[in-house]
């Protein structure tokens, strides 16, 4: 029997070597970085590609989003959208999907990893420890996570597998979202500065996005104050990294630990030399689990899309 023909798609940017061979497995993939001139390629063969792959690390803009004068659906890899143009793509009749919830007990067991490392000093005291400095006197006290204060800045999906982990810890749980949340046992308070000055650990899980540019501003973090910590795994883009590094070098709050930052992959050199925060490398999805459901989600979304016409995970702002 022959093999069923593959569906043609065009991928932008680079994705992990597991999801681009299980991608190239079930379609027939064309790199669009690969060709010696995209934008020609694009006019000439364009209209071949009802479908492409991309990823929310890459993102991809308006023009190419037009420059594929055939395309009907985007499957991106990743949670976030913030790096595609879903206005253009909502203009031109394109449906975009993403990758939800396959990944959310990666970025919580991230944020709590995180969140205890920063309130407990772990990576500072192994290099505390590695350096020789014990041989001189113990380590300095740190502060109890149990018990504490949680605010999670963003009730989502993610947001809620956080909060669940934090009923393990005995934490007292509040959150801020625009509108109160449906069905979950925790407080909404409609202030944000209000949720900062109340809690021990400050936890930030929204979308990125304009609606979220600097939402933790100099005037939440004055708020969260020297006993408060940040945990930011959503989008650098959220907090004015400006005024956190201030803060964390007036000691104006107790630390912050980071998985994102606004210019990725730079790490901003000022943060760098302060032991009061963790610096980690935006691997909140990045476990080979995780990773792979991602990519099972991509390659399910393409085969809903060339089956039925519609992609099973779509941004709902796509959806017509
Ligand atoms: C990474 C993420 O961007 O899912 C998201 O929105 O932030 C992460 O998974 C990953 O590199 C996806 O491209």
């Amino acid at each position: 029997m022959s093999e069923p023909v593959k569906h043609r798609v065009l991928q932008h940017g680079r994705l992990i070597p597991a999801v681009e061979q299980n991608l190239a497995r079930h379609f027939d993939i064309v790199p669009l970085w690969q060709q010696a001139d995209p934008l020609a390629f694009l006019r000439a063969q364009g209209e071949r590609f009802p479908a492409l792959v991309c990823s929310a690390r890459h993102g991809i803009d308006g023009a190419l989003i037009a420059g594929v004068p055939g395309l009907r659906a985007i499957a991106s890899f990743g949670a976030g959208y913030d790096t595609l143009d879903i206005g253009t793509a909502q203009r031109l009749g394109v449906q975009v999907s993403s990758t939800p919830d396959v990944l959310n007990d990666c970025v919580a067991d991230l944020a709590w990893g995180a969140l205890i490392d920063i309130a407990r000093g772990l990576t500072e005291s192994d290099r505390f420890l590695r350096r020789g400095a014990w041989l001189q006197g113990p380590f300095r006290l740190a502060t109890r996570v149990s018990g504490k204060r949680l605010g999670i800045v963003g009730l989502g999906r993610i947001g809620r597998a956080i909060a669940q982990r934090g009923a393990g810890f005995a934490m007292d749980i509040r959150y801020h979202n625009r509108r109160p949340v449906d069905g979950v046992p925790y407080a909404h308070v409609a202030e944000l500065a209000e949720l900062a000055r109340w809690a021990d650990f400050l936890v930030v899980v929204v979308a990125g996005g304009s609606g979220t540019q600097h939402l933790i501003s100099a005037d939440i973090l004055a708020a969260l104050g020297p006993q408060g910590y940040l945990v930011n795994v959503a989008r650098g883009s959220a907090v004015d990294e400006a005024a956190l590094t201030a803060a964390l070098q007036a000691r104006a709050i107790a630390g912050a630990a980071l998985d994102v930052f606004e210019r990725e992959p730079c790490l901003p050199e000022q943060l760098a030399g302060l032991d009061n925060v963790l610096l980690l490398p935006h691997i909140g999805t990045a476990t080979h689990d995780t990773r792979q459901a991602m990519g099972e989600l991509v390659v399910e979304n393409l085969h809903a899309f060339f089956r039925t016409g519609r992609l099973c995970t779509p941004i709902p702002e796509t959806v017509c």
